[in-house]
């Protein structure tokens, strides 16, 4: 839906109080050809492509919680594509190009800013390693530069460019199409425009098992009642071990939490996204003012959606390590989500060991970025049964010929 200048002035008069709602809360209906688990960004992006390019008739997310309550609303908002090895460059780039056009095709403002992502280097070592990774990237045609200590003052001035730095800075690389996105908007933008085609997003509907005949999925209990389903897709993030357990089979995924924090809000002060590799500190300054910030992973595996005190403070100390200028400010919430981090870094899409059952897992610390080809390669394998040949090398069964795309670093933040 389109607004007039006067009828946007009238509702901010009236108190917003007759705004249509965004998307229905239709009932759960016994039957459907596809079902999502996962009302995050990627549940509801292949809901979108399964109705929109692949015409797929019937088709519910169930959503534990409410839309975009897990990571999608948890993270940093950091989308990019300067991964290492060309299989995950093609995926990740395949989302960046997406990002790019995504407000216009969902008519809905994700607040994509491309204001570049730095890695700053503290050492010799570092920009070694760096040279090696953007030459990898550019042969890969990513729009990776490398930057000496001169440049990236130019760009980030308040970062510690002192004599006494723990950590002095040596340069950096950047990838100036990477930037932020607005999280909340991704989803709502997603789940407006599939509901617009017709999809059913039930909301508080929580998964709890699989029925199963003949080693293929024929429908879900839910916390709703029971339900048939055609095809079934695994979009539930950090609980995406949890729910192949309750289809009979293991995936090569760690959960974990991990956290982020924002301070009080500021004047802009900070114009690009910076993330220091000594540190695995990286900090964006939100529309709004806040510095948002985070770093590592808390140390064990976990279910706990708030993370340590002890992680906490290692973040905020690397954060000040190399912006001391920001000590100063109040620390305003802190959260984590649970992210489920496969053994080599990599998602894990395409079909299970059960059939009409279809992955998107092992999104892990970095999902957020690829919430567009998540969604439509998860459509792509339901409608077609097989996998897009992009999403085809981040198949399963990669764990058992040793095919391993090994993104430890380029997953972005220290593990
Ligand atoms: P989610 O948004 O988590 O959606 C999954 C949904 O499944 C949830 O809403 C959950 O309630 C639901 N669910 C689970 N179990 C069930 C069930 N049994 N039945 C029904 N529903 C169920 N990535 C980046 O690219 N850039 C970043 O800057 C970045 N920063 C991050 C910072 C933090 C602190 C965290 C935690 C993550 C970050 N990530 C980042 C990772 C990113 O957030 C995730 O990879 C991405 O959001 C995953 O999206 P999703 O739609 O798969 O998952
Ligand atoms: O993948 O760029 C990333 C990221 C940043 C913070 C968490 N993940």
């Amino acid at each position: 839906m389109r607004y007039s200048a006067t009828s946007l002035l009238r509702q901010g008069l009236a108190g917003h109080r007759a705004w249509p709602a965004a998307w229905r809360s239709p009932p759960l209906q016994p039957r459907y050809d596809a079902v999502i688990v996962g009302g995050g960004g990627h549940g509801l992006a292949a809901a979108y492509y399964l109705a929109k390019r692949h015409k797929v008739g019937r088709i519910a997310v169930l959503e534990r919680g409410w839309l975009g309550g897990g990571n999608t609303g948890r993270n940093t908002t950091i989308v990019r594509s300067n991964y290492f090895f060309p299989q995950s460059v093609a995926l990740y780039d395949f989302a960046l190009r997406q990002y790019e056009q995504l407000s216009e095709e969902l008519n809905y403002n994700i607040m994509l800013s491309q204001r570049g992502v730095f890695y700053i280097g503290h050492s010799d070592h570092d920009m070694e390693m760096m040279a090696r990774a953007v030459n990898a990237m550019q042969i890969n045609g990513i729009d990776t530069e490398l930057l000496s200590a001169e440049q990236v003052r130019a760009e980030l001035p308040l970062a510690n460019f002192g004599p006494d730095a723990r950590y002095p800075i040596h340069g950096a690389f950047v990838q100036r199409r990477g930037g932020i996105a607005r999280h909340d908007a991704v989803a709502w933008g997603y789940a407006r425009a599939a509901d617009g085609l017709g999809v059913d997003i039930i909301q508080n509907c929580e998964v709890t098992g699989f029925i199963i005949r003949s080693g293929k999925v024929i429908g879900l209990e839910t916390t709703r009642g029971p339900v048939s389903a055609g095809a079934v897709g695994l979009s539930p993030s950090g609980h995406c071990g949890v729910l192949a357990a309750k289809a009979g089979f293991r995936l090569p995924i760690t959960s974990y939490a991990l956290q982020a924090m924002v301070s009080e809000p500021i004047k802009p002060v900070l114009h690009a996204v910076a993330s220091s590799w000594a540190t695995g500190m990286y900090i964006s300054q939100s529309d709004k003012g806040e510095l948002v910030f985070g770093a590592g992973l808390d140390l064990y595996p976990s279910y706990a959606q708030r993370g340590n005190l002890p992680t906490t403070q290692t973040i905020v100390a690397g954060m000040l390590e190399i912006f001391p200028a920001f000590r100063r400010l109040k620390l305003l919430r802190q959260w984590a989500g649970i992210v489920d981090v496969p053994w080599d870094y990599s998602p894990i899409l395409g079909p299970s060991p059960v059939g009409n059952l279809y992955l998107n897992c092992g999104w892990g610390t970095g999902g957020f970025k690829a919430t567009p080809a998540g969604g439509y390669f998860l459509a792509h394998a339901i409608a077609t049964g097989a996998h897009h040949p992009i999403s085809a090398p981040f198949d399963l069964g990669r764990f058992a010929t040793g095919a391993l795309i090994d993104e430890a670093a380029g997953a972005g933040i220290t593990h």
